[in-house]
């Protein structure tokens, strides 16, 4: 036979377009787009579906190592078989260089947790929190030549953030390297001073999160980062952006010139600041960083998406239990907000809220739908065209959609290791019914057919 499998009477679409075809796949790959395919090992019947590249989420922490008896509720079992359930083949997770340390001994420990441990195909960004010289003058390149193609660096978080000399010389480095610089822009000083005014007036609820990141701390911060990357000529990635100020500041630098690409995150498009100031507290379930904003906030994050500002939407995946001394309500995270871990669960509900939300309520088309999700991932980070579209030669990663199921989100219908989903009760129309790696079906319905380990480490190519 021609194909191991063939998938029929679908309608195929891309990031560009959408148009009724067969698709022949062979050996993991695709191999043919046309019609009367004839034969194959397996047969797939996509009548009423649609056929997509499989959902590339670009920004996902599993198994990090959070401090003080924090644990991430995910390793890369669960969270890749979340991620599997989501629509996704692919995620990009990162690893986060322990101060002290080089990022090759960073690499190896998070090697040896996904190592055997994947449903889907994964790949590293490094988190840069200690550039020595050594880092920076000899690890980088040779990382980039290796596959490590981007990295992440913090301006907030006391014990991850990088002074504007170090960010520099990241920059600087990263251009030379070839990688891309990821950058979570909040301005850790105003955030010191606010938390401590909080503090002195005994303001510890969780609402207090919110209201100690303002909307100018994440502008002042995205200013300066992209005056920095404009300085050092370098690409950057301006991560989770939560509102229209810092999304002004981008387009700014787009108009100077700068290679800049924005992602925002269904946080802002469904939450808001009033969510973290829920009964008891239920508000801690929300706590992430940047936080949700207002609903102005959640329109200029909807025009970001339309228009461009925004080239990728990922879930900011990173999840903490809830009601758990290891997570949201540890000890002193009852007590003062300072101490919940920032971060919420969202790879298994990315896509399906951008679907409802956008494709269902016709605010983006299915073409947008397809690039936000996915192709753009697959372009940014040097993954494209082996992932990220149909297409003869790519990888047969492909997710098939009933854009006329309905569902409703609750956490019982989840995969991930968290005990809550911020959007409990939410109704979607649009859902993932099954999920192929490399032409093998690893998710049909409710069901896992995949295994555990299928999942490759993927080295990426650098666009520099
Ligand atoms: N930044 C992230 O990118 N994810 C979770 C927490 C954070 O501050
Ligand atoms: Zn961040
Ligand atoms: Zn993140």
């Amino acid at each position: 036979m021609q194909f191991d499998t063939i998938i029929k009477n679908g309608t195929v679409v891309t990031a560009s377009d959408t148009f009724r075809s067969d698709v022949g796949i062979r050996n993991g790959k695709i191999a043919a787009l046309a019609d009367d395919l004839g034969d194959a090992g397996e047969i797939i019947d996509a009548t009423g579906l649609y056929v997509m590249p499989g959902g590339i989420d670009s920004h996902v922490h599993l198994a990090q190592p959070s401090g003080d008896g924090i644990v991430m509720a995910d390793d890369f079992a669960s969270g890749t078989l979340s991620a599997a359930f989501g629509g996704n083949t692919t995620v990009l997770t990162f690893c986060m260089q322990e101060k002290g340390t080089t990022l090759r001994e960073s690499l190896k420990d998070y090697h040896a947790k996904a190592d055997g441990e994947c449903y889907v195909d994964v790949s590293f960004h490094l988190v840069v929190t200690d550039p020595t010289s050594y880092v920076l003058g000899q690890e980088l390149p040779a990382l980039v030549e290796d596959g490590y193609t981007s990295i992440k660096v913090f301006m907030t978080y006391e014990n991850l953030r990088l002074r504007d000399d170090q960010i520099l010389d990241t920059l600087d480095s990263a251009r030379r390297s070839g990688a891309i610089v990821m950058v979570h822009c909040e301005n850790e000083d105003a955030i010191r001073y606010l938390i401590g005014r909080h503090e002195e007036n005994g303001e510890l609820a969780p609402k207090f999160h919110a209201l100690s990141r303002p909307v100018a701390a994440e502008r002042e911060a995205t200013h300066r980062a992209l005056s920095l990357a404009e300085i050092t000529d370098t690409p950057v990635v301006i991560v989770h952006v939560s509102n229209r100020q810092a999304m002004e500041e981008i387009e700014r630098a787009r108009k100077r010139g700068s290679k800049v690409a924005g992602e925002t995150c269904p946080q802002y498009l469904l939450l808001t600041a009033d969510d973290l100031d829920a009964a008891e507290l239920e508000g801690a379930k929300f706590v992430c960083s940047p936080p949700p904003r207002d609903k102005e906030s959640q329109i200029a994050c909807w025009e970001g998406l339309q228009n461009g500002t925004f080239e990728l939407f990922s879930s900011d995946h990173c999840p903490f239990r809830y009601d758990d001394d290891s997570g949201k309500l540890n000890e002193r995270g009852k007590r003062n907000f300072r101490w919940i871990p920032n971060g919420i669960p969202g790879v298994e509900t990315r896509l399906p809220i951008l679907f409802s939300e956008g494709v269902s309520k016709n605010r983006i088309d299915i073409n947008r739908f397809v690039a936000l999700s996915s192709t753009n991932h697959a372009k940014q980070y040097g993954l494209y065209p082996q992932k990220g579209t149909i297409a003869i030669g790519s990888d047969a990663d492909i997710a098939l959609w009933d854009p006329q199921k309905t569902m409703t989100i609750t956490n019982d219908i989840l995969h991930h290791g968290a005990d809550y989903t911020p959007y409990e009760g939410l109704d979607v129309t649009g859902w993932p019914v099954r999920v192929l790696l490399g032409g093998k079906t690893i998710v049909d319905g409710a069901a896992t057919t995949g295994e555990m380990g299928q999942g490759n480490y993927l080295r990426r190519k650098s666009l520099a």
